[in-house]
């Protein structure tokens, strides 16, 4: 059983990097589409997804969220597949933040 006592001198604990997840614009995929992307992957309320997507139509692209590297690689399989396996060419990234 553990004593619960640290041997060593000292334990550096750090924040993760941040990586933010980003989609980007294309003239294919439909706005509802997108939509429902930020709402399922992303927890965000209608009129909070309506908004990104729109920032991503305008200006090109958009952040969905902000994550550790693992479940931001983790939201970018989960979404471009789902695209694929919908036919749009919708693509969502990672960036370090
Ligand atoms: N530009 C797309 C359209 O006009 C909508 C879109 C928004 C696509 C955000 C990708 C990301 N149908």
């Amino acid at each position: 059983m553990s004593t619960g006592v640290a041997t060593e001198q000292s334990i550096q604990v750090k924040p993760p990097t941040p990586y933010v997840v980003v989609l980007l614009n294309d003239d294919f995929t439909p706005m509802d589409f997108v939509v429902n992307i930020l709402k399922i992957f992303f927890h965000k309320s209608e009129d909070e997804a309506t908004q990104i997507m729109l920032e991503v139509h305008f200006k090109g692209k958009g952040i969905c969220g902000t994550y550790t590297k693992d479940i931001a690689a983790t939201k970018v399989a989960q979404v471009n597949s789902y695209s694929r396996e919908h036919q749009y060419p919708l693509l969502c990234v990672m960036e370090q933040a």
